[in-house]
């Protein structure tokens, strides 16, 4: 079993900082081999290296779902909303929701005090500088690997649920108010979480309860990432966060509205989100990709940077309790679609991430039965 080392293997490097030097070329630790960069835009196989497309300029986007639907008095709609998640779920992995229930003044200034987070001087986000025992705190990289390449960008990773993992004195104390704001906040998505999980649950045919009780029941897990994108010298070379899919249950995005950056994976191009005012973006995580038994699939994603405007989100993880072992649901298993995968706990899973930072969807591919050893 692999263990976290308690210290980062080289001293890190604040993102922002090395941002605010005013470095016209950035350091070779940020640049990207040339077909994980921006411009690249189609997955060739490996006979079709060559194939590099539009992506960016075109209007496509994830699909967008007015969620006061699943309220409505018209059963048809009702039916029509249902289904609109269904489809999402199943040919994208992403959708945005909006009429979602969440206080739009309630996001508005959740992403203000953490954007007031990040303009804070060094020395005080230095306090809650992070290290990979638990990830609590600021940091600068993922993965532990010596030499790796690196993202363009510093984050904030704290923990909300379960109780005995929450501890104030990990989340930041400035500025004023923010761990008000922070438990406001996540007390008003967990909801949200809930509502989406049941209607997953009633689309895969399952009891609405079904995915939360496969999660733990009250038992789950939920944490936050807050990303920030410092301004990029030269976008072109690198990526604010390289290719990954979740490793979690599900994620909810709360991303900046007025610059995009997410590019989510649609078989072989890369689409720019174009977020929807308060909207969020939901996605399937690996977890529910196994509990589903890839009915729904946990989809690659990645951030693009700019050398105009930096970029800041907020991504919330509604996660399985962490040392139930997680596998298909029997009920969705059949002669002709036996089980893909051999159950494993969430502790055991998330480690991969942590340990060698995000590399497309290779663990949970990994996972498949008989599982391949790595
Ligand atoms: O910044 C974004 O838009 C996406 C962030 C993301 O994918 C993550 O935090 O896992």
């Amino acid at each position: 079993m692999m263990n976290s080392p308690k210290d980062w293997p080289e001293p890190i490097v604040r993102v922002q900082s090395l941002s605010e030097s005013g470095i016209s070329s950035i350091p070779d630790r940020y640049i990207k081999p040339p077909t994980e960069r921006p411009s690249f835009h189609v997955f060739g196989s490996s006979q079709d290296t060559a194939a590099v497309a539009e992506a960016d300029n075109s209007n496509a986007n994830i699909p967008v779902i007015d969620l006061s639907g699943l309220e409505s008095e018209d059963s048809q709609l009702r039916a029509a909303t249902l289904s609109r998640v269904s489809e999402s779920c199943r040919e994208w992995g992403f959708f945005q929701v909006v009429n979602h229930g969440v206080s739009p003044q309630l996001m508005d200034r959740a992403l203000e005090m953490w954007r007031g987070f990040f303009h804070l001087p060094a020395q005080a986000k230095q306090l809650y500088a992070n290290s990979p025992k638990t990830y609590e705190g600021y940091g600068s990289r993922l993965g532990v690997e010596k030499g790796a390449i690196l993202d363009w960008s510093d984050y904030y990773f704290l923990h909300y649920l379960p109780l005995s993992l929450k501890d104030y004195s990990k989340w930041p104390h400035l500025p004023t108010n923010c761990r008000e704001v922070i438990d406001e906040y996540g007390k008003e998505v967990l909801k949200l979480c809930g509502r989406l999980l049941k209607v997953l649950s009633v689309n895969l045919g399952l009891r609405e309860e079904f995915l939360q009780n496969a999660f733990g029941g009250e038992d789950i897990g939920a944490c936050m990432r807050v990303n920030f994108y410092p301004k990029c010298p030269q976008p072109e070379l690198t990526l604010g966060l390289s290719s990954h899919s979740d490793p979690g249950g599900m994620t909810l995005l709360l991303p900046d509205h007025q610059v995009t950056g997410l590019q989510v994976r649609k078989a072989n191009s890369w689409i720019t989100v174009k977020p929807a005012p308060h909207a969020f973006i939901v996605n399937i995580g690996d977890q529910i990709q196994v509990l589903s038994n890839a009915i729904y699939k946990s989809v690659e994603h990645r951030v693009v940077v700019n050398s105009g405007r930096e970029r800041l989100s907020m991504a919330f993880f509604y996660n399985p309790k962490s040392d139930i072992p997680i596998e298909p649901a029997k009920e969705l298993l059949t002669p002709e679609r036996p089980s893909l995968y051999t159950p494993m706990t969430f502790d055991e899973y998330r480690l991969f991430i942590r340990l060698r930072g995000p590399q497309g969807k290779s663990q949970v591919e990994s996972l498949k039965s008989p599982r391949r050893l790595s």
